[in-house]
């Protein structure tokens, strides 16, 4: 009996320090911005991100075009704005996830703002 009330002190204790550190832990996150995942949509999306290297048609119609990332780590499809606020920032997470930007007809300076040696040229007709 002494050593099944040990027992229980014991988890307890563990429990008040668990549920003492995880609410340290707690951080509200940013909400993400003109992200949206459509991992399931079928089709051919209209870019992709393999190899940490962009493929881009030389045209793409404006309205929604669809990206996808291809590698195991994370990319982003930005806008590098010459003033202003960017056209298009999507963060898409890699394999195999997809993301909709919204983009009207004009040329566009793209990046990856993880792997800034990503560049590419997006021309919206
Ligand atoms: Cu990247």
């Amino acid at each position: 009996m002494r050593r099944n009330r040990a027992i229980l002190i014991a988890l307890f204790s563990a429990a008040l320090a668990l549920s003492a550190c995880s609410s340290d832990d707690e951080t509200t996150s940013a909400p993400a911005t003109t992200t949206a995942d459509d991992a399931g949509t079928a089709g051919a999306a209209d870019i992709t991100i393999e190899t940490f290297q962009f493929a881009i048609p030389a045209n793409v119609s404006a309205g929604a075009v669809v990206i996808e990332n291809l590698d195991n780590t994370a990319h982003t499809f930005s806008h590098v704005a010459t003033s202003g606020e960017p056209a298009f920032d999507a963060t898409l997470d890699g394999p195999n996830t997809r993301a909709t930007i919204d983009v009207e007809p004009g040329t566009y300076d793209v990046r990856c703002n993880i792997h800034t040696s990503m560049t590419g040229t997006l021309v919206v007709t």
